[in-house]
């Protein structure tokens, strides 16, 4: 069954979601020795030209358009090299935690692993398709998810780039798969839409049937988009790319479309509370999202990292249910964040929870 999409556009899915239990089961812990991106001696590493996560979060240009998937519209300096890791050797987008199915156009291939393309090209989109989902997946295992910690999506994973002719994504969980759409600005010339599709097949590895309630579908939404920011900072800071927009800012490129500037699909400060909710869960996502956010920030002002929030909040969402409400999800993280990293986070958990109207 698909799993709608990251668009505030549509309303009317909002309480029609339903998962089908995922295929996968969860890997045990200790399935993997080491965290942390894994040098796995059977695959290769190639050069990879990509977005640092959007052009206009690393540029601050928010006057930047798609003008017909133009190459002129984003200037070079928006581009970047990285390492592309984890190929499997034979010159196409393959590799152990991602392989690039089907595209429009033809599939990129590089007998020396050497993918350099502008965002005219259909095999750009490729190429920033199998670089951000290696990477989630890389950021989970640095995390301890496959080794300390179950590991989460540890399989390859099916992107279809650019076959939906909407603008819109969306995540299969039979099997793992997205697409990535290419109305408007292409879909996957921004990390954080590929990232919080990702974000889907994470909850739907965790817990099988995940989103099976409107509130649970709203905690899917907003990890999806708590999730690509996060996976986007965590790597500008790896590589020391750019941030000259709001960081708390999912999907600035790809709502240049849609929205008015500063581009933002959604808000983590909407301010939003269990009150204003409107049975929509893109919406209603961003109730939760704000907390994530702020929950972030916490942890960072109590001498933790944004990754220990990350850690605790992804080990978390083993315990929520499929179909689980805000306020035992919320009751789900702060005992896992007391457990985790003590009372004083703990308390900034339920905190931020209550501001926004979910308690326990
Ligand atoms: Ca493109
Ligand atoms: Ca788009
Ligand atoms: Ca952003
Ligand atoms: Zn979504």
């Amino acid at each position: 069954m698909t799993r709608r999409t990251h668009r505030t556009r549509n309303l009317v899915l909002a309480s029609t979601i339903t998962l089908a239990a995922a295929a996968l089961s969860v890997p045990s812990a200790g399935a993997a020795k080491a965290p942390g991106p894994q040098a796995n001696p059977a695959t290769t590493t190639g050069t990879a030209r990509i977005f640092m996560v959007n052009p206009v979060q690393s540029t601050g240009d928010q006057s930047l358009t798609d003008d017909k998937d133009s190459a002129a519209a984003v200037p070079q300096s928006a581009y970047a090299l990285a390492p592309l890791r984890n190929l499997d050797g034979s010159g196409y987008l393959r590799g152990t935690w991602v392989t690039v199915a089907s595209a429009t156009g033809t599939p990129a291939y590089s007998p020396s692993e050497d993918f350099r393309y502008d965002r005219s090209q259909d095999q750009f989109e490729q190429v920033m398709a199998y670089f951000w989902v290696n990477r989630a997946q890389e950021y989970l295992q640095s995390l301890g998810f496959g080794s300390t910690f179950p590991g989460i999506v540890k399989q390859q994973f099916e992107v279809k780039v650019d076959q939906y002719g909407g603008d819109n994504s969306y995540q299969t969980d039979k099997p793992f798969r997205i697409r990535l759409g290419k109305g408007g600005v292409d879909d996957a010339e921004d990390a954080e839409v590929i990232v919080h599709e990702y974000g889907h097949a994470v909850h739907a590895s965790q817990v099988p049937g995940f989103g099976a309630s409107e509130e649970a579908g709203s905690i899917g939404e907003a990890w999806g988009d708590y999730f690509g920011v996060s996976v986007g900072l965590d790597a500008a800071d790896e590589f020391h790319w750019p941030v000259k927009a709001d960081p708390a800012c999912p999907m600035d490129w790809d709502s240049t479309s849609y929205t008015d500037a500063p581009h933002c699909i959604r808000s983590f400060s909407a301010g939003l509370t269990v009150a204003d909710k409107i049975g929509e869960v893109h919406f209603d996502g961003q109730i939760w999202s704000q907390a994530l956010w702020e929950i972030r920030n916490d942890y960072v002002g109590l001498r933790k990292s944004a990754r220990d929030w990350d850690r605790t909040l992804v080990l978390s969402q083993f315990r929520y249910a499929p179909d689980t409400s805000f306020s035992a999800a919320a009751k789900a993280t702060y005992e896992t964040a007391l457990q985790q990293d003590g009372a004083k986070v703990a308390k900034a958990v339920k905190d931020r929870f209550a501001a926004r109207g979910i308690t326990f």
